[in-house]
């Protein structure tokens, strides 16, 4: 099985991350690597960055496509581009906090989300709401570290621990779910400060798009998630013009960066 872990945003320092923490929990004999586009924002903390890290996600998917992959991970917490992807896809595709927040589902009753920028806290309340867990999500945190600082700022950790907290003795929650790829690699310390479940998105959507590809769970090739209709695309998205009897673009990129997977 190949699993591909799509980074939307450029950082290639944070591609690195999420790959060691997909491959870290990946079965045996599931090959994992990590991508990121070949365009887009350095990190995302908007909704502009998130809408320009799209083309990129649909970019990689084609790729991913070619390559033979048979599920996706978007690792980035707003889910950007996920309904767009699953057109493309014949497999599963799964976004970190849509994975995280299930699985937090599963652990605790009330979860909350403990994020960078206090500015995407709407986001992930959003997502909450549209994946059915308006009222588990007692409450989403800002650590008000930029997605890019976090492993530079020495005081980051202790921040995000700081409000994982809060959210476990002042908000009630017994389950915590990480609203950043980037902090993938804390998930044990932090959970090891604050004594309740900490749920990381890489680590969980990883797992669910290797167990969907297992139960051969994939997205209906008819109605919502069937192929995109033949359309001209002008401009910039000229590469991204599905042609008539095709399914996929004729994208002609190829992946800045893919990590073979080396499984444990
Ligand atoms: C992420 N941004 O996981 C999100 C986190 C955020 O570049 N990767 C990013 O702040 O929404």
């Amino acid at each position: 099985m190949h699993i591909r872990v799509i980074n939307p945003n450029t950082t290639r320092a944070m591609t690195d991350l999420i790959g060691r923490s997909a491959r870290v929990v990946a079965a045996r004999g599931t090959v994992v690597d990590a991508v990121q586009p070949t365009m887009g924002p350095a990190s995302i903390e908007s909704h502009y960055e998130e809408a320009l890290a799209v083309p990129g996600i649909l970019e990689q998917v084609t790729l991913g496509e070619a390559d033979g992959v048979d599920g996706y991970v978007v690792a980035c917490f707003g889910d950007p581009g996920l309904d767009a992807a699953r057109e493309l896809a014949a497999g599963p595709v799964v976004g970190i906090a849509e994975a995280a927040m299930h699985a937090a589902s599963l652990v605790g009753r009330r979860f909350s989300v403990v994020t960078t920028l206090g500015r995407t806290r709407a986001r992930a309340r959003e997502l909450a709401q549209r994946y059915g867990f308006a009222d588990a999500c007692l409450s989403v945190r800002a650590c008000e570290v930029a997605v890019l600082s976090l492993d530079a700022d020495p005081t980051g950790l202790a921040r995000i621990v700081d409000e994982c907290r809060s959210a476990v003795d002042d908000d009630g929650a017994d389950a915590v779910v990480l609203g950043c790829a980037g902090m993938a690699s804390w998930t044990s310390v932090i959970a090891g400060e604050i004594g309740v479940p900490v749920l990381d998105g890489v680590a969980a959507g990883t797992l669910l798009a290797q167990s969907l590809v297992t139960l051969g769970a994939r997205p209906g090739a008819h109605d919502e998630y069937a192929s995109p209709p033949a359309k001209p695309m002008a401009g910039l998205l000229a590469g991204f013009e599905i042609r008539p009897g095709a399914h996929l673009p004729t994208v002609r990129h190829a992946p800045v960066t893919r990590l073979e997977a080396v499984w444990p």
